[in-house]
């Protein structure tokens, strides 16, 4: 597939490797003065967009810098994260709480920034967890994960998690479709038997908080990707599915049979009505979800019973199906509404389907037939173009807001810019290798930011110096401000990005939160004065109430604990100063160390097993005499009677 040719010179004390010998990569490429200055932000500036970019199999969301490439966080998500303490601290296991138990990682693929009017408004990023099917929001002043609903009756949710143009919806689609309610039965009764499931979260528009608000239950396809009309669309949304077919078994064969499978168009403004107006079935059904509250810097789940589902075929005119070729995986939609484009990834074309044409076949009841008794629409009565790009693998879509879509392609590695409405191909440039998704800033808005595009990729080989067997996926930064790309920066990335959401830097930076005020700490532990700590024994359990501040923990001698008791430390950060969090690690607690944010209090809890003097220490360089921030725990045999007592400075 490539040359490796790498040739090493040492000039003096230098090394220099130079990687060449990639047919495509001119003089002109990443490595040109001009591209150069066109990342480069020098020492002290700052960048021009956020990119928030999908963890994949991290269970995360990273947030990196455009045009810079540089990385500023990781957001622990879906997976435990001991940076931070994460699904460690007594505070925040509650977030990784699910029918299923405790469920401490997922594959977290699709994020999608808030929404007001179709425009970004940068309150809140949404992403969705792909293999215990669950949704997020992660608060975007704090860049904290505030809440996780898990998705009942579904599995993989992967044509998730895309919002409506006010955040009115955070839409799940199921990827696998299953028996509903799950129950034992054969597998090769699939067929006609098995649902799948898309689910519509209600977002609050004050807070955020997200409800279940319906699940419509659909024929057993596979829905691959989704996205949601804008503009005259509003109120639809937009599914691709694959395994029409409905096969159960050697999918990668069975599963490719139809000629065309389709994109589900569902008028969720029609269901929600109907849903409103007391329409609708309701399911026992078994679900987490699991809130953060910021006052009291504590997490609870609460388990949910019921669901509210709907047949299709209950709403007539809601549900329609538009066949597209060839198991289609993205579905886009271009920032005013009008093209729906679906990707088939065995189809050499792209498929871009018109909505005004939708409605006008839709009203002239002009069908297709049925598929389990939902409305299949000719294909030449939707279809508003192809696009002969000459690509093979498309996958998806992002739109620049000045009439053009630019497509990735897996097989032939690539993107491909081309113009709505022409469908004619302006430009390609090859990735590298193997592109997934891309993004855009505001790509999935009415409203993008198109000045740079992000590839995403699959294989990584010799982008970089060689890491072991396994190599972190690379991403490629295109200039598209010009009528052609340019290739100007390769970054590294995290897990495995799928997808990504970015918005410019002045909708997050002035709001970001600098600190917790400790005057506002609802927390029930926590000590708003250094004089409020304490130790407390209640049976076996023991509440360490422990506050910080540069630099020492009080109290900082705790005696009087017995093996076999279960010690909870809860540890007030007094700090009011931005960007000073402390850290609290215990010997041989069996969980992370936790860093705990000015005003905040978080929780760790040790068993101690051992008897002995065992130390105490602040994990994060919080001034000069952070190697003094330290304490000692005495720890008795279980049937002393050392008495509890504690202490600092004496
Ligand atoms: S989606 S590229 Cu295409 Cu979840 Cu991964
Ligand atoms: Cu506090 Cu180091």
């Amino acid at each position: 597939m490539k040359i490796h040719n790498y040739l090493m010179m040492s000039i003096g004390a230098a090394l220099m490797l130079v990687s060449c010998g990639q047919q495509n990569q001119s003089s002109n490429g990443a490595l040109s003065s001009s591209a150069a200055e066109k990342v480069y932000v020098a020492p002290g500036e700052q960048d021009e967009f956020y990119a928030f970019l999908s963890g994949g199999y991290s269970g995360n969301l990273t947030v990196y810098g455009l045009p810079s490439g540089r990385m500023f966080k990781e957001i622990p998500v879906f997976s435990q994260f001991p940076t931070s303490g994460y699904g460690y601290s007594e505070e925040t296991k509650p977030m990784l709480n699910t029918s299923h138990g405790f469920v401490p990682w997922d594959d977290a693929h699709h994020p999608d920034i808030s929404q007001t009017n179709g425009e970004l408004d940068g309150r809140w990023i949404f992403i969705n967890g792909n293999n215990t099917p669950r949704i997020a929001r992660i608060n975007l002043s704090t860049f904290e994960t505030e809440e996780i609903i898990e998705v009942p009756n579904s599995a993989g949710n992967h044509s998730s998690s895309f919002i409506t143009e006010n955040t009115e919806y955070v839409v799940a689609g199921t990827r696998f479709s299953v028996p509903i309610p799950q129950r034992d039965m054969p597998i090769n009764e699939y067929k006609s038997n098995f649902k799948g499931s898309l689910s519509f979260i209600s977002v609050d528009p004050e807070h955020g908080h997200l409800d279940l608000k319906f699940q419509l239950l659909m024929p057993g396809f596979n829905y691959d990707l989704s996205h949601p009309g804008r503009g005259k669309s509003h109120g639809w949304f937009f599914f691709t599915t694959y395994n029409t077919e409905e096969a159960h078994t050697l999918q990668e064969v069975n599963a490719s049979q139809n000629d065309k499978d389709f994109i589900a168009a569902v008028n969720w403004k029609k269901i929600e009505e109907y849903v409103n107006n007391g329409g609708g079935t309701k399911m026992p059904t078994n679900y987490a979800h699991n809130v953060y509250d910021e006052s009291t810097h504590m997490a609870t789940t609460t388990m949910k019973k019921e669901v509210l589902t709907v047949d299709p075929l209950k709403v007539p005119g809601a549900v329609y199906f538009l066949p597209t070729p060839k198991s289609p995986h993205g579905c886009d939609v271009d920032p005013t509404g009008q093209y729906i484009i679906g990707n088939g990834k065995l189809s050499a074309d792209l498929t871009v389907h018109s909505f005004d044409k939708m409605i006008a076949a839709i009203e002239g009841e002009k069908f297709d037939g049925e598929a389990y008794g939902i409305p299949i629409l000719k294909f030449e009565d939707v279809l508003a173009g192809q696009v002969k790009s000459g690509g093979l693998g498309p996958l998806h879509t992002e739109f620049d807001g000045k009439g053009n879509a630019y497509t990735t392609f897996f097989i032939s590695s690539e993107v491909v810019k081309w113009q709505l409405g022409t469908w004619e191909v302006i430009d390609r440039k090859p990735t590298y290798y193997s592109v997934g998704h891309l993004m855009i800033p505001g790509g999935n808005s009415r409203k993008p930011f198109g000045k740079y595009v992000v590839a995403m990729n699959k294989i990584t080989k010799d982008r970089y110096l060689p890491t072991g067997p396994e190599m972190e996926h690379s991403a490629q930064i295109y200039d598209i401000s010009g009528e052609k790309m340019e290739l100007i920066y390769d970054f590294p990335t995290h897990g495995e990005p799928h997808y990504a959401a970015g918005c410019p830097a002045e909708l997050l930076a002035p709001k970001s939160k600098k600190i917790y005020r400790l005057d506002e700490n609802k927390h029930p532990y926590a000590v708003t004065s250094p004089t409020g700590s304490k130790v407390v024994r209640e049976g076996n359990e023991v509440h360490v109430y422990m506050s910080t501040i540069r630099s020492h923990f009080t109290p900082d001698n705790i005696e009087g604990i017995k093996v076999g008791d279960k010690v909870y430390f809860h540890i007030t950060n007094h700090e009011q100063d931005f960007d000073v969090p402390h850290g609290f690690a215990m010997i041989g607690q069996n969980s992370s160390e936790l860093l705990i944010m000015p005003g905040q209090t978080k929780t760790s809890v040790w068993e101690p097993k051992q008897v002995g003097v065992w130390p105490f220490y602040c994990t994060d360089f919080c001034s000069a005499l952070h190697q003094e921030m330290q304490g000692y725990v005495r720890v008795s045999p279980a049937n002393s009677n050392v008495e509890l007592k504690w202490s600092l400075g004496e």
